[in-house]
């Protein structure tokens, strides 16, 4: 994989990218206000609607279904008026974007990035109340391309259908699926899903360049189950792009909700196994710049995967907030009420939660080294 600049770094361009490393003298002499000031609290948005359309490569179209992204919220004027009590300062940090750090958070996103990029991997489709039992098609094919993964950041990736991670696929209980997939590189590659089907439709044999297959399975048991390439060596498959989510909802569906789906993943620009860059949904920081809008008082449904390679383990932790945890989805009363759920390679989580205030609730990994490399975020409750 070629990679321009190191990413873990700043970009040069941010004066204030001191933070979070150890250069941090003045910062007992912060008011809360100025510290809230400092990491770009609603900077952000205004970072984020400045710098638009200069460079780099689009991530993936924009015309995603159900949106919901900072648009509104900045339209709103809420940015930091309501968690500073003073009016948005505007952006700090330049116009690469890229918060102060305070928070730890060392990789942000392409300055290209718009705030409707990740809405395809971001919301899921809706449940669609169909009978169970009807065959829903997907096109998984897998091709080449450059993403724009962070500031000054490009990689070859590999893509489901053109995107990093691959579409959500979502299906009910008991319905069949039939996923096709092209393969449209030089390399062979696959597609394997968990959850429970038929053995030779599991999807660990190569299928070679420039041929394609088509999967067929019923989809069970109903719960939140990772797709990916199986494809040896399968830590450079996944980790160059190669997976994406299934939510299989149970017959009838879940209770309505706000959703977002969640995949936490990384790019080793180095080839040195380890994760140079760790990511919700492929691009670093994105909803550090793009929080996720919610509305106060209302459920919030967050599927989340892990498909990092490389880190053994990782979490999803929640600030300001506790939350029910349905590990794998599988079950429809909660496993756990916490405010932190680890993940292992291939785990994965429903969590559901209200917010009941006006205001930003960060979310990371709690594993701080992987939350400093972009896989950092807020939900913005409004
Ligand atoms: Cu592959």
């Amino acid at each position: 994989m070629s990679a321009t600049p190191p990413p873990d770094a700043a970009p040069a361009s941010d004066p204030s990218a001191d933070a979070g490393s150890d250069a941090q003298p003045s910062r007992e002499r912060l008011t809360r206000r100025d510290v809230l000031r400092r990491a770009s609290i609603a900077g952000a948005f205004a970072v984020g609607g400045g710098v638009l359309g200069h460079e780099l490569i689009p991530h993936r179209h924009a015309d995603a279904a159900a949106g919901g992204h900072a648009g509104a919220l900045g339209a709103s004027g809420v940015g930091g008026g309501y968690a500073t009590g003073t009016p948005p300062p505007g952006p700090v940090s330049g116009a690469a974007g890229v918060p102060s750090g305070l928070y730890g958070h060392h990789a942000g996103p392409p300055t290209s990035l718009r705030e409707t990029d990740l809405d395809a991997c971001t919301y899921p489709p809706a449940f669609d109340g169909r009978s169970p039992g009807v065959t829903r098609d997907y096109d998984l094919s897998v091709t080449s391309r450059q993403i724009a993964v962070a500031h000054d950041t490009v990689v070859d990736a590999w893509a489901y259908d053109g995107s990093v991670p691959g579409p959500i696929l979502r299906a009910t209980e008991g319905d069949r699926l039939r996923i096709r997939m092209a393969n449209l590189t030089a390399h062979a590659h696959n597609v394997h899903l968990h959850g429970r089907h038929d053995p030779a439709m599991d999807g660990w044999e190569p299928i070679p360049a420039g041929e394609e297959f088509t999967y067929e399975l019923t989809a069970a048991p109903f719960g939140l189950h990772p797709y990916h390439c199986h494809t040896a060596p399968i830590t450079e498959h996944v980790g160059r792009g190669l997976y994406g989510a299934m939510i299989v909802d149970p017959p009838g569906g879940r209770p309505p909700a706000k959703e977002v789906v969640l995949i936490l993943g990384g790019w080793d620009l180095d080839g040195d196994g380890r994760n140079d860059l760790v990511c919700f949904n492929g691009i670093a920081g994105a909803y550090h710049r793009f929080p996720i809008t919610v509305e106060v008082g209302a459920l919030v449904r967050v599927y989340l995967v892990n498909l990092l390679e490389h880190d053994p383990i990782a979490s999803f932790h929640l600030h300001a907030q506790t939350f029910d945890v349905y590990r794998s989805g599988t079950s429809l009363e909660p496993d756990a009420h916490t405010d932190v759920v680890a993940l292992s390679q291939g785990e994965r989580a429903i969590v559901e939660f209200r917010l009941p205030e006006r205001g930003r609730y960060m979310f990371h990994p709690h594993q701080s080294r992987l939350a400093d490399r972009g896989a950092m975020g807020w939900f913005a409750a409004v």
